[in-house]
Order: C-alpha cells, then sequence, then structure tokens
C-alpha cells in the first residue's frame, strides 16, 4: 500500500476537553508520522471552505458556529494506507454507533460534538491540506525506528 497523507483536525470540544494528548498518542501508537501540526481558531472563511459539501444541510450554520468557536489542532499525518486508517481509528460520524476502541466510540456521544475530523478520501486529503496547510508548514523527516514498523 502506498503512503500517503490525510488531514485531521481536533475540534474545539476535543481540545476544551482536554483529549488533545489522548488523540494524538493514538495515531503516534498506530504507528502513523505527523507532519504538520498547528492550532488555530477557524476563521469563518476558512470553516465554510472545508464544510462547502454540506453547504446545504440544515445543520450546515450551526456546524460552522461551533468549529470557529475556539481553537482546533490541525494535523497532518503520513502512511501507508493512513486516509482509510485514520477514519477507522476515528469511529462512525454518529459516536453512538461508532465502535468501542475507536475515538468517537470511546470519547463522545453526539454527532454535533464529535471530537475529531478525518479526510474522507485522497481526494479530500489533497483539498483540506491544501486549505489548512502552507507547503512550507510541511515537515519531510524520516522517523529513527521506522524499520521496526515496516518491512524496509
Ligand atoms: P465525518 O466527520 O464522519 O466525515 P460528515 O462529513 O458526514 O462526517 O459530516 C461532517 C460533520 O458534520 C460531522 N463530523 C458532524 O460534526 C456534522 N454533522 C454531520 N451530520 C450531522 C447531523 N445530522 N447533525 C449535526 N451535525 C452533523
Amino acid at each position: 500500500m502506498a503512503s500517503e497523507r490525510t488531514f485531521l483536525a481536533i475540534k474545539p470540544d476535543g481540545v476544551q476537553r482536554g483529549l488533545v494528548g489522548e488523540i494524538l498518542s493514538r495515531f503516534e501508537k498506530k504507528g502513523f508520522k505527523l507532519v504538520a501540526l498547528k492550532q488555530l481558531t477557524p476563521t469563518k472563511a476558512l470553516a465554510e471552505q472545508h464544510y462547502g459539501v454540506h453547504k446545504d444541510r440544515p445543520f450546515f450554520s450551526g456546524l460552522v458556529d461551533f468549529i470557529t468557536s475556539g481553537p482546533v489542532v490541525a494535523m497532518v499525518w503520513e502512511g501507508d494506507g493512513v486516509i482509510a486508517s485514520a477514519r477507522k481509528v476515528i469511529g462512525a460520524t454518529k459516536p453512538l454507533e461508532a465502535d468501542p476502541g475507536t475515538i468517537r466510540g470511546d470519547l463522545a456521544v453526539n454527532i454535533g460534538r464529535n471530537v475529531i475530523h478525518g479526510s474522507d478520501s485522497q481526494e479530500t486529503a489533497h483539498f483540506e491540506i491544501g486549505l489548512w496547510f502552507q507547503p512550507s508548514e510541511i515537515n519531510e523527516w524520516s522517523p529513527s525506528d521506522q524499520n521496526w514498523r515496516v518491512e524496509m
């Protein structure tokens, strides 16, 4: 499986609830590589672009209000199959349907407060990484223990 990148964001509820370390730890332990990380309170324009696909849904304005209500931790993670795998680690959109062991299954109960966002396809990942990060904010590096995670 080819190495790829995905965009993940811990939403304001995850930051306010002190879950940043817990969430980062799950992806680090899995073996994915963190290549960009920053905290920001998204502007309305950024939020509307990010959730543009939902612009005609009834929950759109509430979603934009929520994601702009406080700091978000925005990240790019890299690894083999990371886009689909991160979605599995995150769990189903509705936290009550998310399996135990997933982030939403373990840490959330409400669809409007589901703690974390993750890109759902290569196309979306490419769009979201470009929307949230400048190329200069993304780091190329090799973990020193890389050959203990994958066959070289
Ligand atoms: P996911 O975040 O699992 O990719 P999407 O893309 O279907 O889910 O929805 C984006 C975000 O919109 C969700 N994370 C959730 O916060 C919000 N959302 C989706 N459906 C609803 C809904 N029916 N009511 C309120 N918020 C919703």
